[in-house]
């Protein structure tokens, strides 16, 4: 049977492009620094991004785990959103590994957290706070069902932050779907951000990585606490010639899973049955509710036996994501 996997855009496998130049990639052992096609993508993800280095890490999860380890020291608080990514599906590294406090802040629908809520949020001195040295953001927003955040929301959160000391991190893991929607640059919606973290193995179809990007400064003190947590990666240019592929050739067709999450959602939304939120899908992800007529566990394995695979959020809530492996036909078939 045929399965149309809509559980997340990281299970795409990589294109015929991104193996061949895995197969032929020149490699070296990138812990001395000499893995060309490393470096080489290193030096894309910082051009593209317009910072002045990037570190190649294992997945979206480490890098935003070392901008925490990077920019913060033990007993300080960070403010993350109340639905960021960081929070809910990263094992609490950034307490347990980082030892900073968590402050969330309410995420609105649309991923921005208010900024008269940043601003409260942020400690005052005194004897007893701990002090506040990072705020995080998200982009798309992944909680928030692909919410955008738009380059000028990005800007005045960072100016408010900075003016109070704190340093930003934007966990961009899908700027690039952010980048499209809005049809800027990808380095316009990350500009005030000091550090940004974005994924190649989702919607761009590589297998492994991510890249955490910011100042030469930044970037090498993430590097040595990637090698303390394991991170060091040997001839990593294997994985990071499919990235460099994915940077290249992968960003525009973004737009198509775009289009068909839009179409999906407004199959959704003709099914008796099915709840969908107030807001326009903005990117590439699908949140919905089904009534309580089916238990959310049922309709989950009932949706499986025929061969639709969809992410279940608790609940009567689900999430579906597209792309690269779904095609709009692929859209009908599981609405039908
Ligand atoms: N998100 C995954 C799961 O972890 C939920 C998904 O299927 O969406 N930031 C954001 C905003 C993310 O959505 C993800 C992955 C990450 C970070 C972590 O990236 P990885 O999976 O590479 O550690």
């Amino acid at each position: 049977m045929k399965i149309i996997d809509l559980r997340s855009d990281t299970v795409t496998h990589p294109t015929e492009e991104m193996r061949r130049a895995m197969y032929e990639a020149k490699v070296g052992d990138d812990v001395y620094g000499e893995d060309p096609t490393v470096n080489a993508l290193e030096e894309l993800a910082a051009r593209m991004m317009k910072k002045e280095a990037a570190l190649f890490t294992a997945s979206g999860t480490m890098s935003n785990l070392l901008a925490v380890l990077s920019q913060t020291k033990r007993g300080d608080e960070i403010i993350v959103g109340s639905e960021a990514h960081m929070l809910w599906y990263e094992v609490g590294g950034a307490s347990a590994l980082g030892g900073v406090v968590l402050r969330t802040v309410p995420n609105k629908p649309d991923g921005r957290i208010d900024l008269a809520g940043i601003e409260s949020a942020i400690r005052g001195k005194n004897i007893h706070f701990p002090q506040t040295t990072l705020l995080c953001l998200e982009n798309t927003h992944n909680r928030c069902g692909g919410a955008v955040l738009t380059p000028e929301y990005t800007a005045a959160a960072a100016r408010l932050a900075h003016q109070h000391g704190l340093r930003v991190h934007l966990d961009g893991a899908r700027i690039f779907n952010a980048a499209v929607a809005l049809g800027v640059p990808a380095s316009e919606l990350v500009k005030e951000a000091d550090s940004v973290a974005f994924c190649l193995s989702k919607g761009l179809s590589a297998p492994v990585g991510s890249l955490l990007c910011g100042t030469r400064d930044f970037v090498n003190s993430a590097r040595k606490w990637r090698k303390m947590i394991g991170g060091g990666m040997r001839q990593a240019g294997i994985i990071a010639a499919a990235g460099i592929v994915a940077l290249k050739t992968m960003i525009e067709r973004l737009a198509e899973d775009r289009e068909n999450a839009r179409r999906l959602a407004h199959g959704l939304s003709r099914i008796p049955g099915i709840i969908m939120p107030r807001y326009e899908v903005a990117t590439n992800i699908v949140m919905f509710e089904i009534n309580r007529a089916v238990p959310g566990l049922e309709f989950l394995r009932q949706a499986e036996a025929r061969g639709v695979k969809l992410s279940h959020r608790g609940g009567q809530q689900f999430r579906a994501v597209t792309h690269r492996m779904v095609s709009a036909a692929d859209i009908d078939e599981a609405l039908s």
